[in-house]
């Protein structure tokens, strides 16, 4: 059985986009794979994170994902600070990866923007930790959502250089599994942005705990266009917001863009977005209500994650001592 290792960063609420470019992948892959899901806080505080909110957020994001029917037991679920192994790996990625390689990584562009020099190391070595968190259980699998795909390029670029330099085949290459449908869920306010848990608007995300009154006013205030939906699918191209809308609709029930158009070509946004709202509302809301149940035990929350990080842990630790030894650490 193939191993999995996938993440997300307790930054925010997770969104729409987290949920249909990472979870529901990851709630399918349970069936055929050993999978280690994390919340990745170390990433989380390559930007600034209030802590109070860190851990609330942590602990929220540990709900979602068992509310969205990951499985604990089975499974592992940790969040990544509480595992040292992924800081130790880091360090010795810090030192194989080229700068060069980093100054390719558009997610540190889109995150800097013009004033790269006022944002914290991690962020620009934010790839490195991350290639750590993947191979520091040799997993081969990983599912992403599209904006990820070039951090895993880069992940089988440091291990083969780390292969390759000490003259072992010790980390094995990895492969990215990106959903079909809606690998990228787009900005409610930007149909060129994607949907973010961190964008300032939170009119631009439906938040996986948002109740039905939020997701139906996030969806009537999203931006579009005037005219009506066309029947053939290569007529969104240029409808950046309405693409949009009709993706989100498709992955949520679980049927083509092309079937989607079908029934609602001819229609102006004002039904579509009622009838978006269905779907929406009918995904989200069970999930949310089953979050809300799980907030209020927060001992429960806790000793899953607890039991998590010692079984990674227990997976990790030979890994790490072992690449520590091939660098040439006195163990
Ligand atoms: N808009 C999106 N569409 C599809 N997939 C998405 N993912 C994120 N946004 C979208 C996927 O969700 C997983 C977890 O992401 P992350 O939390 O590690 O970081 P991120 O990609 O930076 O997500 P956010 O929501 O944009 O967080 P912030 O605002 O904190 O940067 C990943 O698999 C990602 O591909």
């Amino acid at each position: 059985m193939q191993r999995i290792f996938s993440g997300i960063q307790p930054s925010g609420i997770p969104q729409l986009g987290n949920y249909l470019g990472a979870i529901q992948n990851w709630v399918n892959l349970q069936a055929d794979h050993e999978c280690v899901f994390c919340l990745v806080d170390m990433h989380a505080i390559t930007v600034w994170q209030e802590p109070e909110k860190l851990r609330h957020q942590t602990l929220t994001q540990a709900a979602i994902l068992l509310a969205s029917g990951i499985d604990a037991e089975k499974h592992i679920l940790f969040n990544q600070s509480a595992v040292p192994a992924h800081a130790r790996l880091a360090w010795i990625f810090n030192c194989v990866t080229r700068l060069g390689w980093l100054n390719r990584m558009t997610q540190f562009k889109d995150k800097a923007g013009k004033d790269r020099e006022n944002h914290s190391a991690g962020l620009y070595v934010y790839p490195s930790l991350m290639a750590a968190d993947i191979l520091a259980y040799k997993a081969t699998r990983v599912p992403v959502g599209e904006d990820q795909k070039q951090h895993l390029e880069l992940t089988n670029d440091i291990a083969q250089k780390f292969n390759h330099d000490y003259g072992v085949s010790f980390f094995p290459e990895v492969e990215a599994l990106i959903p079909p449908a809606a690998a990228r869920v787009m900005s409610l306010r930007d149909g060129t942005k994607k949907m973010s848990k961190s964008d300032p608007s939170a009119q631009s995300r439906i938040e996986m705990t948002d109740d039905a009154d939020a997701i139906a006013l996030k969806i009537r205030r999203a931006k579009t266009d005037a005219d009506v939906l066309p029947e053939d699918p290569a007529q969104l191209e240029n409808r950046p917001e309405a693409k949009n809308l009709v993706t989100i609709y498709a992955a949520l029930s679980d049927i083509s863009i092309t079937d989607v158009l079908a029934k609602h070509a001819g229609e102006g946004f004002g039904p579509f977005k009622q009838a978006l709202t269905d779907v929406v509302v009918n995904a989200i809301a069970p999930i949310a209500q089953e979050t809300k149940r799980l907030m209020q035990n927060e001992d429960h929350l806790l000793s899953v994650l607890r039991s998590g990080a010692s079984r990674a842990q227990a997976i990790a630790e030979p890994i790490v001592s072992e690449a520590e030894k091939i660098v040439g650490f006195v163990k």
